[in-house]
């Protein structure tokens, strides 16, 4: 099959070798032609290295029909980065978002009312030393389930990655609980300029990250959600421990100078929470002070 992938950062660039590896065909989409990718793309895990070699174009140039797309574009630039290809779009063409954060699934699937649509979130970290140079850290978990239930719970052609991938049938469930611990750890690591595992040796830190935990579970309770076997602060502080050497997201987009994805990760809770008249006070305090960052930035 051929695969055509919309985002080619880390996680993109990472499924574009998988993918490849599993026997399919891909083409990186990208803003910009680069020629460093004409060679291939180098990926260098511990054990070995390998390459493969994606086709790169510009999508506003190309009409080519796109028969299978992968999202992995940061959560802000979904919509318009998928809109200029929607007349390429067909009626069977499938569509996968594998992205952190909420609300843009719905937003595509508005968007794409007809189409098959995945939404998937994955623990694999990777990260580019270059466009054609990726580090591979871990493949992690990978969960993904269909966007409208009387789809298959995987896409075509992805039972053979070379992952582990689990189909679910509540995918909208797994992504609250990414996104849980995401709001209890991206905007307090972001904010107090730490690392994961720093959060949990401070003891004021480790307070807000309780606060936070309650009202993301006041949410989940409104919604009539249950996100985890044990309260969301024992959750999120052992991913705090298990990755406490890295930065998070948020933190390396601050570090980077690049926008965040503060709105579909609190923005997205805090947005719930008015629907469901919850009070969500610490969650929209980080709310404003990680937009004041951004903005800083602009
Ligand atoms: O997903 C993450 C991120 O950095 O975006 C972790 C490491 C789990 C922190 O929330």
């Amino acid at each position: 099959m051929h695969w055509h992938i919309l985002g080619a950062g880390a996680i993109g660039t990472l499924w574009a070798d998988l993918l490849m590896q599993a026997g399919h065909s891909v083409t990186l989409i990208l803003r910009q032609a680069n020629h460093s990718l004409e060679q291939g793309i180098q990926v260098i895990d511990s054990e070995k290295q390998h390459r493969c070699t994606p086709i790169t174009e510009t999508p506003a140039e190309n009409s080519a029909p796109i028969h299978n797309l992968l999202v992995t574009t940061k959560a802000q630039h979904t919509l318009p980065a998928l809109e200029p290809l929607l007349p390429r779009l067909g009626a069977s063409t499938q569509v996968v978002l594998l992205q952190n954060g909420m609300g843009q699934q719905q937003a595509a699937a508005d968007r794409l009312p007809t189409r098959k649509l995945w939404a998937a979130t994955t623990t694999a970290g990777a990260w580019r030393e270059s466009p054609a140079r990726l580090h591979l850290v871990s493949l992690g978990q990978t969960q993904i389930g269909p966007w409208h239930s009387e789809q298959p719970q995987l896409p075509e052609g992805w039972d053979a990655l070379g992952i582990e991938l689990h189909g679910c049938t509540e995918i909208e469930q797994v992504l609250w609980r990414k996104l849980a611990i995401n709001c209890a750890i991206n905007p307090l690591t972001a904010l107090h300029r730490c690392r994961n595992g720093e959060l949990l040796s401070d003891p004021q830190r480790l307070q807000q990250m309780q606060q936070v935990c309650e009202e993301v579970e006041a949410v989940a309770a409104a919604l009539g959600m249950s996100l985890f076997d044990q309260p969301l602060q024992q959750q999120a502080s052992a991913v705090a421990q298990s990755t406490g050497n890295n930065l998070s997201s948020m933190l390396q987009d601050i570090r980077h100078g690049r926008a965040t994805e503060i709105e579909q990760i609190t923005g997205f809770l805090c947005d719930q929470a008015d629907i469901l008249g919850v009070d969500v006070p610490l969650n929209r305090n980080l709310l404003q002070q990680v937009r004041n960052l951004n903005s800083a930035k602009e």
